[in-house]
């Protein structure tokens, strides 16, 4: 993925749209470099929206989600979908320029605190150890946002860990992991003037 460092570092945005049977999925994605505020996000479920907003604005990236699925069967597939269309919107923009590739955060809302760390290396992988207090409310199955996170890691080829560290109310933990997944990315995003983050020369 990276290893077309040498195009232009511009095009920092992305649009992808993915239909199937179960859900339609779109997309637009930019970097901070960008300077775009254009956020919108429109899913079937409202908890979701929230998240994906404090994800978009704490990285200070552009983003338009519209999603529909099969919510009469459950969340599922919408979750799991939107990250795997937001990972694509992801991936697309990094394999046009030379970004920093690394990027953590540590991040506290009120009682929770989470750590985020990335890789943006084209190797997908997801360690997720956040221990929610109970598995569902009676709208949102917190499960699904590990479902949602290694959709994403594997479309946008990143190595991402998560790790809940303090928290007893489960919306304040998903608050911190959202916010340091857009603080951590958004550093990794980053322009760099090496050719390569990558001692090997080629990553
Ligand atoms: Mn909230």
């Amino acid at each position: 993925m990276l290893n077309k460092v040498k195009s232009a570092c511009g095009g920092r945005k992305s649009k992808i749209k993915r239909k199937t049977k179960e859900t339609s999925v779109s997309v637009e994605f930019s970097a901070p470099a960008l300077g775009s505020k254009k956020n919108s996000v429109k899913t079937p479920d409202g908890f979701l929206n929230h998240m994906l907003e404090l994800f978009a604005y704490h990285g200070g990236f552009g983003l338009v989600v519209k999603a529909a699925g099969d919510t009469d069967v459950d969340m599922h597939h919408t979750v799991e979908d939107t990250g795997i269309v937001l990972g694509e919107a992801i991936g697309k923009i990094v394999s046009k320029g030379k970004i920093r590739r690394f990027g953590s955060a540590i991040i506290p809302m009120d009682e929770a605190l989470a750590l985020v760390s990335l890789d943006v290396s084209g190797r997908p992988f997801l360690e997720f150890n956040v221990k929610f207090k109970n598995i569902r409310t009676a709208d949102f199955d917190y499960r699904l946002l590990e479902d949602f996170f290694r959709a994403l890691s594997v479309k946008a080829g990143i190595t991402i860990h998560i790790v809940s560290l303090a928290g007893r109310d489960n919306h304040h933990i998903c608050e911190s992991v959202f916010k340091a997944f857009g603080k951590a990315l958004a550093e990794a995003l980053k322009p760099s003037s090496r050719k390569v983050a990558s001692t090997k020369g080629l990553i």
